[in-house]
């Protein structure tokens, strides 16, 4: 049984599982079929078309779903790796400078201010193991620029007030939208999700977010926060039921796998459980 633990808590070993599972994904060209999905989901996922990865209902259940898919591929190399979380919500008030995520060890730290590049760590440019192939200009290091855009990561209390909303999401479906789906997405209110991926910045704020690993730390959380909201809420479920254009409903597949609906990813617990 796959067991998601928080970043923090990983042994030595589980973090060097992971990072060889990852690199070894890269090698094959599997992990950037990934970067590439992503990549063209956001670019295509708009307010007022059809929409499934971002900016509507579907954006929990397909990011779920798109993690599953990642799991399974790490498993595929090292059965006893799991998809760590990252609650950056302790890691304000620059706590995050002491973390061990951003060690050498693990995912390495922010990129160099002149030019971004990221160069401590596994997935240095130097190391020659983690070329970026998928993205919209030429370089091929991987950039970070962790705070630098001045808005502190999300604290626990704003987590906990995104929490409280008890309608999953509503019309018109997009970032417009009211409701706990676009409150964690970030379109609207405290901004859980998108703002921390402009916080780590570099590829992290493009739609080629997926070129830093920590783009599946970060939503192997907001994963986690769809959980927590689904206890705290028992009476409240996925939104639309049915019948709406452009957007996913309850029973309809998703894009591009056609093979499972939003009700089919509503349960969690047959893949995987947390730590806490
Ligand atoms: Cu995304």
């Amino acid at each position: 049984m796959t067991v998601r633990k928080n970043q923090a808590s990983l042994t030595s070993d589980e973090k060097r599982r992971f990072v060889a599972a990852l690199l070894e994904l890269k090698r094959s060209g599997r992990y950037d079929e990934f970067v590439a999905l992503h990549n063209t989901f956001i670019m295509s996922d708009t307010d007022h078309g059809e929409r499934t990865g971002h900016r509507s209902p579907s954006f929990l259940p397909w990011h779920r779903r798109l993690l599953l898919d990642f799991e399974r591929a790490l498993q595929s190399v090292d059965p006893s790796v799991a998809l760590p979380y990252w609650d950056w919500s302790g890691d304000g008030a620059g706590a995050w400078a002491r973390s061990s995520l951003w060690a050498s060890d693990f995912l390495g730290g922010s990129g160099r201010s002149r030019d971004g590049r990221v160069t401590d760590g596994p997935f240095a440019a130097a190391t020659g193991n983690w070329p970026i192939t998928v993205g919209v200009d030429g370089r091929t290091y991987l950039r970070r620029a962790l705070g630098a855009g001045g808005r502190a990561l999300p604290t626990r209390a704003e987590v906990e007030s995104v929490l409280a909303l008890s309608t999953y999401d509503m019309p018109p479906w997009n970032s417009a939208s009211d409701g706990f789906r676009n409150h964690l997405e970030g379109w609207r209110g405290v901004n859980l999700h998108n703002r921390v991926h402009v916080w780590v910045g570099g590829h992290m704020a493009t739609g080629a977010s997926p070129n830093d690993p920590v783009f599946w730390l970060h939503h192997a959380y907001v994963d986690k926060l769809w959980a927590e909201w689904q206890r705290r809420h028992p009476g409240s479920g996925y939104l639309p039921a049915a019948g709406t254009p452009d957007v996913v409903a309850l029973h309809e597949t998703m894009r591009p796998w056609h093979d499972m609906s939003p009700a089919d990813l509503l349960d969690h617990t047959p893949n995987y459980t947390f730590d806490g």
